[in-house]
């Protein structure tokens, strides 16, 4: 089956739920987004280098910007232009292994 995008009040219960804790939705787009703030810029660095080979297996990416410590996130599924289950796969993978 096509993959479905998340209806708005699927968006909500998905960021109702304690594993998506600190993610939220994107002023004026459909897309969640969480910062992330680390030790120092290795640890940020380490945590996006496991992020990536997650994405890159799921065929899921993220959007995100890193200044030193910092690593700010945006999720969305391009191909339905929109939210889908996959970013709330995604988000709770990284909420799993995100230890400040
Ligand atoms: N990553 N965030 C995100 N959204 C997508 O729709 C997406 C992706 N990575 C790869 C991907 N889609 C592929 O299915 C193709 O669109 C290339």
């Amino acid at each position: 089956m096509a993959l479905q995008k998340l209806t708005p009040q699927e968006q909500t219960e998905a960021l109702a739920r304690p594993e998506l804790e600190g993610w939220s939705l994107v002023d004026g787009r459909e897309a969640i987004k969480r910062t992330l703030t680390f030790k120092d810029f290795n640890a940020a660095f380490g945590f996006m280098t496991r992020v990536a080979l997650y994405a890159d297996k799921a065929d899921h990416h993220p959007e995100w910007f890193n200044v030193y410590n910092r690593v700010e996130v945006t999720l969305a599924t391009h191909d339905v232009q929109g939210l889908s289950v996959r970013d709330v796969e995604l988000a709770k993978f990284i909420n799993q292994i995100y230890h400040q």
